[in-house]
């Protein structure tokens, strides 16, 4: 049995100023062209069922273009009988119920099982002889109805297979947070071991947290964070053994280069090393970022952007970031105060794991206090 887990598709999406010829958002449509990539594979192996596990839209109330690739796209498989169950995720779904969810317009398409109505819901399937539950968290209006959905999450003994959706930040000795207002937070044990395949959605980046539960990851990049990530989505071959296999799609490169750390260079010497570092890019068609550490303002302004810029003319989008230092400043942090040498060789100590630092201690404070009353011309 072949199922496929996509996640956060983002449809919706939009970033920087790059037009396409027709003078649409260029990443609004590379964001389409990922999740159309999906749909692509799926039409062409003919999974048993494919789970979309949350943020399928990037926006409470997408536009009529994202709406309309969405149904294409969902259409082609439910015209393919491939089940298609998607879950609501924090960005697609209202705060407040009264506003209504966009998943709505999937109620009535064949083979489509979306579920956004703040419970747990479960889908039984019946594939080759074979009985396959799903269970299914979409994202809830409050962390309380959420908990309360988990715990009322429950195996399936008479399944053959039973696999958990579910869309959020998974906690435990990593927190794959998000960081975003509204994102719900799923303990390590609410992902059971008796479950056949957990399917998270929420964290970017795909990642296997366990055995049996993935993030199978966005399907693009949407911010630097994500970038040199690969983006795709996975396949499971559902058998007496269990197999994934993460297939990757092609998306547009987006680059965030290793920063320069500026304090001690001059500005030709930056210079030098910006152009060095787009010239090893090659901006063509892709997304990038250059970040200047520590730079004081002085050489900052001395900087000729126009000539980087010219440089990095064919790219979709590049930008450089820039941590400048005033004139003047300090860089420590406020609360941070130098205290008497003799203390802070003693809290240095502290930290180390070395042996007799009683001893080190008396001889060290000892040496300063030579060298101190020297200063003082004792
Ligand atoms: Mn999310």
């Amino acid at each position: 049995m072949k199922i496929l887990h996509v996640a956060d598709t983002h449809l919706g999406f939009s970033a920087y100023r790059k037009l396409t010829e027709d003078g649409m958002n260029q990443r609004e449509i590379d964001v389409y062209d990922a999740f159309k990539q999906c749909v692509d594979y799926a039409v062409k192996s003919k999974p048993d069922l494919m789970l979309h596990a949350g943020d399928l839209f990037d926006s409470v109330r997408p536009t009529n273009r994202a709406i309309t690739v969405a149904i294409q796209q969902i259409l082609r498989l439910s015209k393919e009988k491939i089940p298609f169950v998607v879950i609501s995720g924090n960005h697609e779904t209202p705060k407040l119920k009264e506003t209504g969810n966009i998943f709505n317009i999937f109620e009535h398409l064949d083979h489509v099982y979306p579920i956004y109505n703040n419970c747990y819901e479960t889908i039984p399937f019946e594939i080759d002889n074979k009985k396959i539950t799903i269970h299914a968290i979409p994202q809830c209006q409050t962390k309380k109805d959420f908990n309360d959905n988990l715990e009322k999450v429950k195996i399936d003994s008479s399944s053959d297979f039973n696999i958990f959706m579910v869309h959020g930040a998974v906690t435990g000795i990593k927190e794959f947070k998000m960081n975003e207002f509204n994102e719900l937070f799923i303990p390590t044990n609410a992902l059971s071991n008796d479950f056949d395949y957990v399917a998270l959605g929420h964290y970017h980046k795909y990642t296997k947290l366990q055995e049996n539960a993935f993030y199978s990851g966005s399907a693009e990049s949407l911010t630097f964070s994500d970038a040199g990530d690969k983006k795709g989505f996975i396949e499971l071959e559902l058998d007496k053994k269990i197999k994934h296999d993460f297939i990757e799609i092609s998306t547009r490169p987006m680059i965030d280069a290793s920063p320069i750390d500026c304090p001690n260079l001059t500005i030709e010497e930056i210079v030098r090393n910006i152009k060095e570092t787009i010239r090893k890019i090659e901006p063509k068609d892709k997304i990038f970022r250059i970040r200047l550490e520590n730079i004081p303002s002085h050489i900052y302004r001395g900087i000729d952007f126009n000539q980087i810029r010219e440089l990095s003319k064919g790219a979709v989008h590049f930008e450089i970031k820039s941590d400048v230092i005033k004139e003047g400043e300090l860089r420590m942090s406020e609360n941070y105060k130098i205290e008497s040498i003799a203390s802070e060789f003693e809290k240095y100590l502290k930290k180390q794991k070395i042996p007799d630092k009683e001893v080190l201690l008396k001889l060290g404070l000892d040496y300063i206090q030579r060298v101190e009353s020297k200063d003082e011309g004792k």
